[in-house]
């Protein structure tokens, strides 16, 4: 490693002196005749045509992006909520767009129309009151706009108010897995700390607090439909995100603080999977899988499980260590019947804590 940083060192010194030398004889010759140096008029005719190949270029990668990679676009949010935001993305990537392909297409064109021409003399122009006030309004007026909508949309999004019958749940995230508390039939999570914590009680609920005995600590995430939840957010050790994009919902979990997000799930797990969207995805994934089960079979290991049921998943999107990749938990969103037999099941903190 240090041979390798030493002859890097000396390379990047060999090239620094051979520059060095350049514009010492650049200094030194006389700007007279054509010695190399200095461009041209095929120089800048060249230069000129880069110029315009390279817009054609830039036009072409958008629309190639655009048609290969739309296929990553996430399908219809699966929240109330959810079509507010992806409409100001919606509103935000149109108009980033259209200024996009106009100044590009300028910024081109003029390097292209006013390239350097022998005999040429560039026009001193000190300023137009004018010109300068449009192309100072125009943006002021777009941007104050677009960011007054983004902060409506924000405030009605964030500045929730709670339902009567909302369902209140707690996300723990610990490096590196998630858990989530039901608030029980009180609604009322009990008081949590670290320092509580031992033995099975992971989560720090305070065994004093009456609030929290009926509290019921799952590894999955079950949502009734068209009920508002209400998510507070802990963290036992580092940041974590609490993500979920097909609901178009993220919110930082943060040591030491309770942080909150509310939606209302409006697509059950059962109706997603039977959308086009999906049935196509699974297939895509499913073929993809299968490809990399005959590598594998090949070399004498084990095929990969077969993937048709989709599932919505609660992700980490903050880097909190070696196994952030793989901390998720299996959301599932189903009617209110199916989710109060499951939760029936399920052992209330002080069962748990009794066992
Ligand atoms: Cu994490």
């Amino acid at each position: 490693m240090t041979v390798f940083l030493v002859l890097i060192v000396i390379a990047l010194f060999a090239v620094a002196i051979w520059q060095m030398s350049k514009i010492y004889a650049l200094s030194k010759g006389n700007s007279q005749g054509d010695n190399g140096e200095v461009a041209n008029g095929k120089d800048n005719r060249i230069n000129a045509k880069l110029m315009v190949m390279f817009m054609v270029f830039l036009y072409f990668l958008m629309f190639y992006c655009f048609w290969h990679y739309s296929k990553f676009y996430l399908p219809e949010a699966s929240s109330a909520h959810g079509s507010k935001y992806d409409n100001l993305m919606f509103i935000s990537i149109a108009l980033i767009m259209v200024v996009q392909v106009i100044t590009q297409f300028l910024l081109h064109f003029f390097a292209y129309k006013y390239k350097g021409e022998k005999g040429k003399r560039a026009l001193f122009y000190a300023d137009n009151d004018k010109l300068e006030f449009i192309w100072t309004i125009i943006p002021v007026i777009v941007l104050a706009g677009l960011i007054i909508y983004g902060l409506f949309t924000w405030s009605d999004i964030m500045n929730f108010e709670e339902d009567e019958d909302a369902l209140v749940v707690e996300l723990y995230a610990q490096r590196f897995n998630w858990k989530a508390r039901y608030a029980g039939d009180d609604n009322i999570l009990g008081d949590a700390n670290v320092r509580f914590i031992e033995g099975i009680n992971q989560l720090g609920i305070d065994p004093s607090d009456t609030d929290g005995s009926d509290d019921v600590v799952t590894t999955e995430l079950h949502l009734p439909v068209g009920r508002q939840v209400v998510f507070k957010l802990r963290s036992q050790d580092v940041l974590h995100s609490a993500y979920m994009p097909h609901f178009r919902a993220q919110m930082n979990v943060v040591p030491g603080m309770i942080t909150q997000f509310s939606f209302t799930p409006t697509v059950t797990t059962e109706e997603i999977r039977e959308t086009d969207y999906m049935q196509e995805k699974m297939r895509t994934i499913q073929q993809i899988r299968n490809e990399k089960s005959k590598v594998l079979v090949a070399k004498g290991e084990p095929a990969l499980d077969s993937y048709d049921e989709f599932d919505y998943y609660l992700l980490c999107n903050k880097i909190c260590g070696k196994s952030h990749y793989n901390m998720q938990m299996k959301i599932i969103v189903e009617t209110q019947e199916e989710y109060d037999e499951w939760i029936k099941g399920q052992k209330t903190f002080a069962q748990s804590m009794t066992e």
